[in-house]
């Protein structure tokens, strides 16, 4: 499939995802989201690739939803489009995904950089959810996702004014992993994707599933939940390897089996 809104790459066991209207900065329109879906599909099912980098351009991230696309639709238009069908597909990638976010990352491109597991910004990132101020509110988990990364009152505060924080207060108040230069960004990003990339498959996915779970269930559940994965990868192939090779003091080779 060709692709007119994101381009693709691959470095390693990591493949590349940017998205490219840089024009309107990056705005989600429906063609955007369908071919972001398609692809992280496409990589999440490729043996060959360990890890997912999402980017965007150094000037923005993404600046929200394509209000063009939205401005003139009725309700009903839009609810009968059911775009958030594909949408809710990005959070059932089972591969990590690796934010490298720069600019501007507001409305549905805060919520889709929430969808990344660990997220490296630019000091020129500015991430907010500014819907209030379109009369409107997120439809794509930003209530949901900023209460639960960032905690109840700064949440509030971020949704009901719609201002936007920089990168160092996201990251003080958990929303980004690590900030650094804006020529440091992707590179940064790059390298932590190779290194999860590198790590045992089965491994990395299980964990990934287990962690998200603590979101969701009580703590006893998401207990239980992790057991059950701990005894899977030990079944693994993987399992016996990493173990023989820290024996044997050499390094693993591991192969998603
Ligand atoms: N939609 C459409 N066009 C946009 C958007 C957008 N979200 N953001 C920027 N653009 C366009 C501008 O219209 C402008 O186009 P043109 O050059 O033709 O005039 C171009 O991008 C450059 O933008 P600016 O000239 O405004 O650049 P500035 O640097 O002056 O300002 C801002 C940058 C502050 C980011 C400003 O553009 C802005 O406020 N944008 C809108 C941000 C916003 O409100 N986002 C929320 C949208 S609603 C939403 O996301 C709901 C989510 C629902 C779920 C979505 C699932 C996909």
């Amino acid at each position: 499939m060709t692709y007119e809104c994101i381009s693709v790459a691959r470095e390693d066991r990591v493949g590349i995802v940017t998205l490219n209207r840089p024009k309107i900065l990056n705005a989600l329109n429906l063609q955007l989201v369908s071919e972001l879906v398609h692809e992280l599909e496409r990589l999440d099912n490729d043996p060959d690739i360990g890890a997912i980098l999402l980017t965007g351009g150094d000037k923005a991230f993404a600046a929200g939803a394509d209000i063009n696309e939205m401005a003139e639709a009725s309700a009903i238009e839009i609810m009968k489009r059911d775009q958030f069908a594909v949408w809710d597909r990005i959070s059932r990638i089972s591969k990590p995904i690796v934010g490298a976010v720069s600019g501007f990352a507001l409305g549905g491109g805060c919520e889709l950089m929430m969808n990344c597991d660990i997220v490296i910004a630019s000091e020129t990132a500015v991430i907010g959810q500014p819907e209030i101020k379109l009369g409107v509110m997120p439809g794509a988990g930003g209530t949901q996702r900023l209460v639960r990364a960032v905690g109840l009152r700064k949440a509030m505060e971020m949704l009901l004014t719609g201002e936007p924080i920089s990168a160092q207060e996201a990251l003080r108040c958990g929303l980004v992993n690590r900030v650094v230069p804006v020529e440091a960004y992707f590179r940064e990003a790059l390298k932590l994707a190779k290194q999860i990339a590198a790590q045992p498959p089965l491994a990395v996915q299980v964990i990934k599933k287990a962690a998200l779970k603590a979101e969701d269930l009580p703590l006893q559940d998401g207990m239980d939940y992790e057991r059950n994965g701990f005894y899977l990868l030990l079944a693994s192939e993987d399992r016996r390897e990493g173990m023989q090779a820290f024996l044997e003091k050499r390094k693993p080779r591991f192969t998603g089996n």
